[in-house]
């Protein structure tokens, strides 16, 4: 595979980082999701692994969400295999066993947010960056399971209002509300995690499993019973005109920006 997903395994620690590398922005596509996938399978297999820390390769962005090119003009089968690829790729990060930490050095916007908040913990770095679930702005619904795992993490009223708005936070706000556990200035963030990480390391690692199964459950087993009726309804969703639409709309004032 292109190494779109590179993982540094400390054997000395037993943690793993798993960094997104595809520039310029990290955005999601079939073939990086499969890799994030199959490297978190690998790392939850490995006995010697007992925490994960995902990052960035990309300078500025921790991710910009689902490739928008995925979801525009393309086949109902590859949207499919696309939603097939998300699923599982989250279904393994949010039911890990391992301790799970989110570096979130830049933009972190739709699918990026749904990354780093399946994570246990997260540290996200202060200044000009973005975080939230924006879907609404691109004319789009968040899927049922991004809105249970904001729900989990930022409680009833703030998600309701976060998805409505397709609110974009930054990182001070974004502390406010819970969506991230500490803010520090960009150079900080790896060795806060580092930092974090040790009072997590000490907690005995069968009674936290059970505990963070017990609390993720319900949740995970909500998109088990229905993959295929939500991939199946993610490609015919997108697929409707007035969907297409806006998506077209959205990637030309993406372009447009730049002039
Ligand atoms: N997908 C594809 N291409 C993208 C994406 C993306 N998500 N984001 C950016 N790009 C492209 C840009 O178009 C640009 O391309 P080009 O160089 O060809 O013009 C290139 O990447 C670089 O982007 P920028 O110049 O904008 O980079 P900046 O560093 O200035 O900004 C940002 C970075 C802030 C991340 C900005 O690019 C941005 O806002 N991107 C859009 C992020 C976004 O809205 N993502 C939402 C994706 S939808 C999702 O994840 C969940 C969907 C759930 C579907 C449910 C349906 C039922």
């Amino acid at each position: 595979t292109p190494g779109h997903v590179q993982v540094d395994m400390n054997s000395e620690t037993g943690v793993a980082t798993v960094r997104l590398n595809r520039p310029p922005v990290n955005s999601l596509n079939l073939d990086v999701l499969t890799e994030l996938s199959i490297a978190l399978e690998k790392l939850e297999t490995d006995k010697s692994c007992k925490a994960m820390v995902l990052a960035s390769a990309a300078p500025g962005i921790f991710s910009a969400g689902l490739d928008i090119l995925e979801m525009y003009q393309s086949t109902p089968e590859r949207c499919v295999a696309f939603w097939r690829a998300l699923q599982d790729a989250w279904l393994n990060l949010y039911g890990s066993r391992l301790i799970t930490m989110a570096a979130i050095e830049g933009h972190s916007p739709a699918g990026g947010c749904l990354l780093a908040m399946s994570c246990d913990y997260r540290v996200m770095a202060e200044g000009k960056f973005q975080i939230g679930l924006n879907e609404t702005k691109l004319g789009i619904v968040a899927p049922f399971w991004f809105t249970d795992v904001m729900l989990n993490t930022i409680g009833h009223r703030e998600t309701e209002k976060a998805l409505q708005l397709g609110a974009l936070y930054s990182a001070q706000q974004a502390l406010s509300i819970g969506l991230v556990d500490k803010v520090v200035p960009l150079a900080e963030v790896m060795p806060t995690v580092e930092g974090e990480l040790k009072n997590w390391l000490q907690i005995p690692a069968a009674a936290r499993v059970i505990t963070k199964t017990s609390m993720r459950k319900a949740v995970l087993d909500r998109l088990r019973s229905q993959k295929e009726k939500d991939a199946q309804f993610f490609a015919d969703f997108i697929n409707r005109d007035s969907v297409q639409k806006s998506l077209g709309m959205y990637i030309a004032s993406l372009q447009k920006k730049k002039n």
